[in-house]
């Protein structure tokens, strides 16, 4: 009886909720059509319903108003023992790959993403899950910047890697030095979390939707070492180009929420269809990524319409500020 009630309360709050939002145009609303022309040609499948927003991400009451507002938080994380191991873990692990920045993912061998994996969520996971409420890790990676002019990272968002119309996923970046604009830190455009569509394998070049955003919405944080700048992947981000004597090594942490299925969106340009795949942390391990065919034994979960305008269809829509960006 008490249940029912308090359901009652909760579905009452919900659809005041989303009244309110579909009244005032806000990332929440059941059919927006958003400011930036971007969520209209997002819309159908694919468009997120920003569900999460009305559930706790992180413990604490503050750093999740200002997570879920800006899509990011800075935050101290690692003790200097664990930065230690870190750094150790790293210089002990053979194959590194030798462009001036790598991500840990595309062109390395299978023992480095796993070890790599197996040590980041050793030393970072635990305190990770700590600051949130409920979330589990899926892949850990090192992402190192080598001191070159070429080893900046273009502008992008992350590969969702959940059902985003549900749920919302977020990386732990921890950088083993102190990190800013000098050895390439990440620099991110506060409050592009809610213009985010899903995006994965296969999927036309962000560049040329991203290329437009003027240089004054990037925020660029400096982050100590061992600090974590924790971003929803749907963030906007992109790093400059290492300008310091060292090279910079920082560790990436990817988790979901404990209920969530792990997906990998891929176009299939034969039948213009995004099939969604089940995914687990072994996808990362074993996919060579760079248009390389996906593991064969993942298994398809549904397969949906693309957005349009999208891929031969027609250009990419342009980006403008989202309306939740602050600084
Ligand atoms: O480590 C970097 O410089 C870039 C990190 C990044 O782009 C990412 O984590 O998606």
């Amino acid at each position: 009886m008490r249940l029912n009630t308090l359901q009652r309360i909760i579905d009452r709050y919900q659809a005041r909720r989303r009244r309110l939002h579909t009244a005032q145009n806000l990332p929440g609303a059941a059919n927006r059509s958003g400011p930036s022309g971007r969520n209209d040609a997002m819309a159908g499948p694919s468009t997120p319903s920003y569900t999460w927003e009305a559930t706790p991400i992180f413990r604490d009451r503050a750093l999740d108003a200002a997570f879920k507002r800006n899509g990011f938080v800075v935050i101290p994380l690692l003790g200097d023992e664990s930065i230690q191991r870190l750094r150790d873990g790293y210089e002990q692990l053979a194959d590194k790959p030798a462009s001036p920045f790598h991500t840990g993912l595309p062109g390395t061998t299978y023992e480095f993403k796993r070890e790599s994996h197996e040590l980041i969520v050793r030393e970072v996971a635990t305190l990770a899950m700590e600051r949130l409420v409920e979330f589990r890790p899926l892949i850990g990676t090192f992402m190192a910047k080598q001191p070159a002019n070429d080893s900046a990272m273009w502008t992008h968002r992350d590969w969702s890697i959940v059902d985003a119309r549900k749920s919302l996923s977020v990386n732990f970046w921890c950088p083993l030095c102190d990190s800013d604009a000098t050895n390439g830190a990440v620099c991110l455009v506060p409050g592009s979390h809610r213009d985010a569509p899903i995006w994965g394998s296969g999927f036309p070049s962000m560049a040329n939707v991203l290329e437009n955003i003027p240089e004054n919405a990037f925020h660029q944080p400096r982050i100590p070492c061992g600090w974590a700048l924790v971003m929803n992947q749907g963030l906007v981000h992109r790093s400059g180009p290492n300008q310091s004597p060292t090279t910079r090594v920082a560790t990436s942490l990817a988790l979901i929420p404990q209920k969530a299925e792990a997906v990998h969106y891929a176009w299939d340009q034969d039948t213009n269809r995004i099939n969604v795949w089940r995914i687990d942390t072994e996808f990362f391990l074993q996919y060579a990524f760079d248009g390389a065919p996906l593991p064969e034994t993942l298994k398809l979960v549904a397969t949906i319409a693309p957005p349009q305008p999208f891929g031969r269809r027609g250009p990419s829509p342009r980006w403008t500020p989202s309306a939740g960006a602050r600084r």
